[in-house]
């Protein structure tokens, strides 16, 4: 096996280092030698078990058998792009070896060339964002309602998923205040359906034509590209407030939604009303949702600014870790269901005003399949950056409506896909290719991959046998439904039924519990305070007036402004339950478990809490003063993150099995908001008590047994603080309570919500 053989050689090499003799005099210890390369030549290596690239289909949707695990190198040595051995790759050919460079070295110009034009054009939105691979298996329950195939009971499509913040650039944070992007593509027999939704279910605007416009407002401003991935600036807020029916998303943005746990435990709305017709051609109106089998939770907002500095990849690192150990997350794909009336309105509700959702408690979700994501991408760029969806891509059964944010975005994914990816041809990039054999008559442009045959790219023809023949009425994929469009004036105007921009989002102020509403407060109250306009700051608290007076007083308070009276007639909607995240009990698979040991106490707890762990589908890791191996009786523990490295950020529980005395290193934590005295004081290494005081001030779970409690009690935690659990000397006994705590994601009784009570 060449990789064992290679691993060898490295171990051979290092023991060569080390050997008496090969010290260099004066030297603190040995200096092993440069690595040797391997002698012997091996292919590539294959993906990792966790990853997948797209099925191999071939450019036109015809299956090439390749099989799955396919990698795009082959053979056993470096060569050219076009396959030309090469012997060296680490020197330009040179006139002499102190001489110019030759004009004439190709191979450097290839490689230099390509190195160059490596990047494309970021996503205009969403630029920042994570993927994976998985598989979509229809529970049958939509077949009255859509012909769609793969809606069909127990048939399962291949799905490739991409999540995205919207605002910020490629490289920036993940857990910054913003809606999340999901994006579905279902690669079915009859085509490619794309999903292309959010984690909110409303939109700032009512009509394409402000789309330009909201996100000129919401991306750093044009002249210092400051701030980036944030909407609290004055431009955002200045364009929400002067446009109220950015009222009820905005304070979506605002709510815990906007800085989700984890894409795996986030909802998805296609947002839109969509069409849905089934084989006798009678149409439902829809709205499509996701929902998380690990439930809807959140960070707390501390948590998500210290996170963004602290592991800015926070968000795809949990899918990509979620995935690769075993633990695949799921959502339900079901749908609220509405009569195909002329008006398109349900319950007093306009079905095509974007910023508007349907309360659940009045139109319950219906499921109709499920999804997994079972395998990360094996290459990020053909993969997540390639990825090119398209709200126009529609199987048959599956139709759009009038909504006229939908109908501009009809237009704005295929234009924008051809300047991203540098021309029309990208449907035919792996991960964008059909599994439904493609018989088009477009041809050549930039990046053709597809040899075609015949002469006649035109129809009628007599010279290419006729071909292609059209589909039936009843089986082709875009339903023009001959509905009546009323006699009408060329207007450029919305409907009465959209100026009412207050009563949802009063409505889902109203279903927000105590805690919730706290956050929310606390969230416009942070954002505005960033603004540097005053009557930006004013006209927000006007907006807010006609939400809610106490939501409004709050913010006020904070800003230090007087707090105005509303200016329209506030409604008394029914609160929707369903639209809080809090309550409930919900599966802990895949929560991260931080496990804090001294090294050189109570190991075997350590050893036997981190298999109960693992058994429980969660990760623990173990942090310890330093890195390697804890090994007191011959039965090692591996140490994942140092007193250093680790952050309680990163944690969803910790759990205390000692009272680690202050490291070598500790003083890197002197910033920390913690009382180095205290910490001194007490014997303890100031970086756990800050591991500690933070979590527990997030609401997480806190275990301890044996000297852990020392730890709870110099951070100045009761032991039967809310949320914490202590016993003697059972570590089993702990991670038992430490598990039903995590049921229910946080421990909300640590939270005095002031608001609402
Ligand atoms: Fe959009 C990307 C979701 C309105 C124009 N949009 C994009 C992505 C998501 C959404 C998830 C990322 C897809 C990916 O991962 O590649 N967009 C939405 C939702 C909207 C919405 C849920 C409202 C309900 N979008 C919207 C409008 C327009 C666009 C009104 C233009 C008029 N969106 C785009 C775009 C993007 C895009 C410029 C940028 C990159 C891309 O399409 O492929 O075409």
């Amino acid at each position: 096996n060449p990789v064992t053989a290679v691993a060898d050689k490295v171990a051979e090499t290092v023991r060569d280092a080390v050997r008496p003799g090969n010290e260099i005099p004066g030297a603190p210890g040995p200096v092993p030698p440069p690595l040797d390369e391997p002698t012997e030549p091996s292919g590539p290596l294959p993906p990792k078990h966790d990853q997948r690239g797209p099925d191999t289909y071939g450019p036109t949707g015809q299956e090439t058998g390749v099989p799955r695990k396919k990698v795009a190198q082959g053979g056993e040595r470096l060569t050219t792009a076009q396959g030309a051995r090469l012997y060296d790759t680490d020197h330009s050919l040179k006139a002499g070896s102190r001489g110019p460079v030759l004009l004439q070295d190709h191979h450097l110009r290839e490689k230099i060339t390509h190195f160059d034009h490596e990047r494309i054009p970021e996503r205009v939105v969403h630029a920042r964002g994570a993927a994976a691979h998985g598989f979509f298996r229809g529970y049958g329950t939509a077949s009255g309602i859509s012909k769609a195939a793969f809606l069909v009971k127990d048939v399962e499509t291949p799905v490739f998923v991409r999540f995205s913040t919207v605002l910020g650039s490629r490289g920036s944070a993940d857990t910054v205040r913003d809606t999340r992007g999901f994006a579905t593509k279902f690669y079915t027999a009859e085509g490619v359906f794309d999903l292309v939704g959010n984690n909110i279910p409303v939109f700032f605007v009512q009509d394409a034509i402000k789309f330009p416009d909201v996100i000129h407002a919401a991306k750093p401003h044009p002249d210092r590209e400051i701030p980036q991935a944030q909407s609290a600036h004055d431009t955002f807020w200045d364009f929400v407030t002067l446009h109220t029916e950015a009222t009820h998303h905005t304070l979506w943005n605002m709510s815990d939604r906007g800085i989700p746990r984890s894409y795996r435990m986030m909802e998805g709305f296609g947002v839109h009303t969509f069409r849905l017709e089934n084989a006798e051609g009678a149409g439902t109106l829809v709205k499509f949702h996701w929902k998380p089998k690990l439930g809807v939770h959140s960070l707390v907002w501390e948590e998500a600014q210290i996170t963004a500095g602290v592991d800015p990849d926070f968000h795809r690192r949990d899918l990509a870790d979620a995935i690769e150990s075993g633990a695949f997350p799921q959502w339900e794909l079901g749908v609220q269901t509405f009569p195909d009336t002329d008006d398109q309105m349900f319950e007093g509700i306009d079905l095509l005003d974007p910023t508007k959702l349907v309360p659940e408690e009045l139109a319950p979700i219906q499921p109709i399949g499920l999804m997994t994501l079972d395998a990360n991408p094996s290459n990020y760029f053909a993969e997540t950056e390639q990825v090119a969806f398209h709200v126009g891509h529609l199987v048959p059964g599956i139709d759009v409506t009038n909504d006229p944010l939908l109908q501009g975005r009809l237009f704005s994914y295929l234009d924008t896909q051809i300047s991203r990816l540098g021309g029309p041809n990208f449907g035919q990039l792996p991960v964008n290719r059909t599994h439904a054999p493609v018989n088009d008559m477009l041809r050549d442009g930039m990046h053709q991959s597809a040899v075609h045959t015949g002469v006649a790219p035109y129809r009628p023809n007599s010279l290419d046998g006729g071909c292609p023949f059209l589909a039936g009425a009843d089986t082709g994929a875009y339903i023009e439904v001959p509905v009546e469009v009323p006699a009408s004036r060329k207007v450029r105007e919305a409907p009465a039924s959209f100026d009412d921009h207050f009563s949802q989002a009063r409505l889902f102020w109203l279903s927000m519990t105590p805690t919730e509403r706290e956050h929310i407060v606390a969230a416009y109250t942070f954002e505005l305070n960033k603004c540097w306009e005053q009557t930006i700051k004013e006209r927000a608290l006007l907006v807010l007036a006609n939400i809610d007076g106490e939501l409004c007083e709050q913010v006020a308070a904070g800003l230090g402004l007087p707090a105005p009276g509303a200016t329209v007639p506030l409604t008394e909607p029914q609160p929707s339950p369903a639209l809080s995240q809090l309550g409930g009990r919900w599966p802990s698979d895949g929560r991260i478990i931080g496990i804090v040991t001294a090294g050189d106490q109570d190991l075997s707890g350590v050893r036997s809490v981190r298999q109960a762990v693992l058994d429980a589908g969660m990760v623990p890791l173990v942090i310890a003063p330093t890195g390697g191996k804890l090994d007191q009786d011959g039965e090692p523990v591996t140490v994942q993150r140092t007193f250093a490295t680790a952050r309680s950020t990163e944690f969803d529980a910790v759990l205390l099995a000692g009272a680690p005395a202050p490291g070598a290193d500790a003083s890197g934590a002197r910033d920390a908001k913690v009382d180095d005295d205290l910490a001194a004081a007490a014997g303890i290494d100031p970086r756990v008590l800050l591991l500690i005081t933070e979590a527990y001030r997030h609401g997480k779970a806190l275990g301890a047994w044996a000297d852990g409690a020392d730890v709870l009690e110099t951070a100045g935690i009761a032991p039967d603080a809310p949320g914490v659990v202590t016993t003697a000397t059972d570590p089993a006994g702990v991670l038992e309570g430490v598990t039903e705590l995590l049921a229910h994601h946080r421990a909300w009784d640590r939270f005095e919500p002031a608001v609402g009570r």
